[in-house]
């Protein structure tokens, strides 16, 4: 079979190609990597040169963009194409019951991770795919159940180059999870993320909200990413929220709160434990920032999420849904 994939240009995007694969058997003729809030502009750009199949995973909606999606889906099916959507972000039923409207085939499902979505639908006897989406799943959706998610993610995010993660779709196509190269790449990526650690220590600051403790931090340069770190200085300070801003964005973590709704407030969305949204700090501040002058731009973005969470208040995220894969 014939298809193009468009994918989140993440880990789950990446295994959800890749669960995909297997299941249809074949490896896409092209792969698009891109985020939520770009879908409407990639699918614009979109012709189908022959390809009659299109399979879109771990992608959520964005509200403001909804709208021209669909236009564009619609302009594809009346071209002959089958759209196949697969993904388990928080959508509204009005958005599906548009998308079925004009004929998407949709599999949503919020217990699973994207990749988890696809073999639950596609493939749940494929013991690999079992495999890959469990990995996947202990990051994408904080399960943090399964050992090999931590290691394979650090694969994923050790190149940011498209081509990557398109021979990693193939290594996992071909049902290879784990190599010798991989562990090179995993050896070589934590001794930086320990030095990385040592600079996120003395860039941060912890505050208490209501009796939570909640930590800020102003994005640093390299590894360890913001869900190691956010793990890492909430164990070490007992915080229970976790923000860090980098001049454009701003990202909530949590175990426990439902930092959603403080993205959801900045205009933004995501999971319940892990969640954003764009903020634009001041130039000057940023400058500063980029300068060795760090107080500014922390004081301003802390001023910011101190009035969203005293705004929003702290509510606690009970249903943690986990799917077994065992
Ligand atoms: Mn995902």
């Amino acid at each position: 079979m014939e298809y193009y994939a468009i994918v989140h240009n993440d880990f789950d995007g990446t295994a959800s190609a890749a669960v995909y694969a297997r299941a249809v058997g074949s490896l896409p003729k092209t792969v698009f990597f891109t985020e939520p809030n770009k879908l409407h502009t990639l699918l614009r750009s979109l012709e189908l040169r022959g390809v009659y199949n299109i399979m879109i995973a771990d992608l959520g909606i964005n509200a403001n963009t909804f709208n021209d999606i669909v236009k564009e889906l619609r302009r594809l099916i009346n071209q002959g194409a089958k759209i196949e959507w697969f993904d388990h972000h928080v959508w509204k039923d009005e958005w599906k019951e548009e998308l079925k409207k004009i004929g998407v085939n949709l599999y949503h499902d919020t217990s699973t991770c994207g990749a988890g979505v696809i073999y639950k639908y596609k493939n749940p006897n494929d013991n690999f795919s079992r495999k890959l989406a469990s990995a996947d799943c202990s990051v994408d959706i904080w399960l943090h159940d399964d050992p090999m998610g931590e290691k394979l993610r650090r694969i994923v995010e050790n190149n940011k180059d498209y081509s990557w993660k398109n021979e990693l779709i193939k290594t996992f196509f071909n049902g290879i999870l784990w190599n010798d190269a991989f562990d090179k790449i995993l050896e070589e990526t934590m001794s930086k993320e320990l030095e990385g650690y040592k600079k996120v220590m003395k860039s941060y600051r912890l505050l208490e909200i209501n009796g939570y403790k909640v930590i800020i931090a102003v994005r640093w340069k390299g590894p360890p990413d913001i869900s190691y770190a956010s793990q890492f200085l909430m164990t070490r300070t007992g915080a229970s929220v976790f923000v860090s801003a980098n001049g454009k964005s701003i990202s909530f973590r949590s175990r426990e709160i439902d930092v959603r709704q403080f993205a959801v407030r900045l205009g933004g969305g995501g999971h319940p434990l892990a969640a954003g949204a764009q903020l634009k700090v001041p130039l000057l501040y940023k400058f500063l920032n980029k300068i060795g002058i760090k107080s500014p731009m922390l004081n301003w973005v802390t001023k910011v999420v101190q009035n969203v969470i005293t705004d929003v208040g702290f509510i606690k995220y009970q249903d943690k849904k986990s799917i077994s894969f065992y």
